[in-house]
């Protein structure tokens, strides 16, 4: 059997965090093994839709995930969770929800000029003008992990690259 946990992915808005989580869950259940997203679709639009964007909302946001993440890993679900989770404090205390080697920290790290760039949403053309306050990276802080376990540089790298990058890791942590 494999090892349960939970893989934190954090990083910017448009940083490859659903993309990075999606392929490694797709890669995951070709091996038989399983897995779950949580992301902004299945609980910012569910359970968070309470919560908005001030510091305290986000804090909350990431508290509550890491206590459904932890219920997920509880029942044997290798959890993978997408949220931008820019508070390192937030990030910590979450990890401290888990057993030592249960909670991966992975820096999904891309330049905030080539997520503007992607800008998928067209959300940071909303934050320049000022349509949107308080977006993460324009008039909101991004703190960067600082010793996360794991790096993924989705600029240099492709969906595919980063995906088996993060499945080698699980192997070498023997999650696999
Ligand atoms: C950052 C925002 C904001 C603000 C809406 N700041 O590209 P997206 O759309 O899909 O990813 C962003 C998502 C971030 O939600 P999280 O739950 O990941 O954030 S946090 O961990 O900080 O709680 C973006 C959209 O929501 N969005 N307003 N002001 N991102």
């Amino acid at each position: 059997g494999h090892h349960s946990g939970v893989i934190w992915l954090t990083g910017l808005s448009g940083s490859g965090k659903s993309s990075s989580a999606n392929r490694v869950n797709q890669k995951l259940f070709e091996r038989g093994i399983q897995s779950y997203i949580l992301d902004g679709d299945n609980i910012r639009h569910g359970l968070n839709t309470d919560l908005g964007f001030k510091p305290e909302d986000r804090k909350e946001n990431i508290r509550r995930i890491g206590e459904v993440a932890k219920l997920f890993a509880d029942s044997g679900t290798i959890v993978l969770t997408a949220f931008i989770s820019p508070y390192q404090e937030d990030r910590a205390r979450v990890r401290d929800m888990f057993v030592k080697g249960d909670f991966l920290e992975v820096h999904v790290e891309c330049p905030l000029s080539e997520c503007e760039n992607r800008d998928p949403k067209g959300l940071y053309q909303k934050a320049r003008t000022g349509e949107i306050k308080g977006f993460t990276g324009i008039d909101s802080p991004y703190e960067a992990p600082e010793s996360p376990e794991l790096v993924l540089q989705t600029n240099a790298f492709s969906v595919d690259e980063c995906a088996e990058q993060l499945i080698s890791f699980l192997e070498k942590k023997s999650w696999l």
